[in-house]
């Protein structure tokens, strides 16, 4: 499973520039919506096509999902499942600020919890081109930052969230915020520095750079939050924990929240550990 989930990111890897060479020509948003509701842009369906064929010619990898569509597409042989939001953030695209490409690697059929994954990574759109990603089990993952061009990552560090926190950065509307999320972020907000973009990948991008949490909270008027488990909160999760920090839904650890859809939203809060245990008892 480990050999399937490294020729899954390189061939990630090996599409990601194209992705990034495809985004100038592709900023107007089609008819339409996702299976969540949201408008499409031209690049997110161009990284999405671009994402499966690539991932169509891995040995091993049976089943292609991902969040521009309503369901998964059988890709043949292969017990290995993939699950990619292709453009997390792409409403930065218009903005011109940094976007991602989410891959998470399950062994097994989706729906999928967070423990069956073998495999995460993101691809990071920014002043360069990166991607953080591990490979083997949640409890045995390395997670390791990677410099990509000309379709090749080469490794530059291992991912090891820092002892002291100096970012936080919660999505969704402060009025929309329920009473215990707001308690919880005007004490960190004394403590920590603001660092909200919008993209998903680039904030937690700075919580592993820096230390502290990101979050998208559950909120008043949706209370699972706005974040997809099987495209976002499970790979996310993979790769905190894995660089030694933690994940929750505001109770456990993402990665033993149960899969019931394709779709679902969980709420997500990922970083250090002390952060997100003292937003635990805050929201228990
Ligand atoms: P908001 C991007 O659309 C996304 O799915 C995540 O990447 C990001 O964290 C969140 O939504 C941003 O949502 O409500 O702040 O625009």
């Amino acid at each position: 499973m480990v050999a399937v989930a490294e020729r899954v990111l390189d061939a990630v890897a090996d599409i990601a520039p194209d992705i990034r060479a495809g985004l100038p020509g592709r900023r107007r948003y089609l008819d339409g919506e996702n299976p969540s509701g949201e408008e499409v842009l031209a690049a997110d369906v161009f990284a999405d096509e671009t994402i499966e064929s690539a991932l169509a010619a891995v040995e091993g990898v049976g089943t292609y999902a991902s969040e521009e569509r309503e369901s998964a597409v059988d890709l043949g042989e292969g017990r290995v499942s993939v699950a990619v939001d292709p453009l997390d953030g792409s409403s930065n695209l218009q903005s011109n600020n940094p976007m991602g490409t989410v891959v998470a690697v399950y062994d097994g059929d989706l729906p999928a919890p967070g423990r069956d994954l073998v495999g995460a990574g993101y691809v990071l759109y920014g002043p360069v081109t990166t991607m953080v990603a591990g490979v083997g089990a949640p409890a045995d993952a390395t997670v390791r930052e990677y410099l990509v061009e000309d379709g090749e990552r080469e490794p530059v560090e291992t991912v090891e969230l820092p002892e002291e926190p100096t970012v936080y950065g919660f999505g969704g509307r402060v009025p929309d915020w329920p009473d215990d999320v707001a308690a919880y972020v005007e004490a960190v907000e004394a403590e920590l520095k603001l660092r909200y973009g919008g993209a998903m990948i680039a904030d937690v991008s700075q919580v592993l750079s820096y230390g502290g949490v990101f979050a998208y909270p559950t909120l008043a008027s949706s209370p699972e939050g706005k974040l997809r488990l099987q495209f976002e909160g499970n790979p996310v999760a993979y790769l905190v924990e894995g660089a030694g920090g933690r994940s929750s839904d505001g109770e456990r650890s993402l990665l033993d929240v149960p899969a019931t859809g394709l779709h679902q939203r969980v709420p997500v809060y990922v970083g250090n550990d002390a952060l997100i245990e003292r937003l635990e008892s805050t929201l228990a």
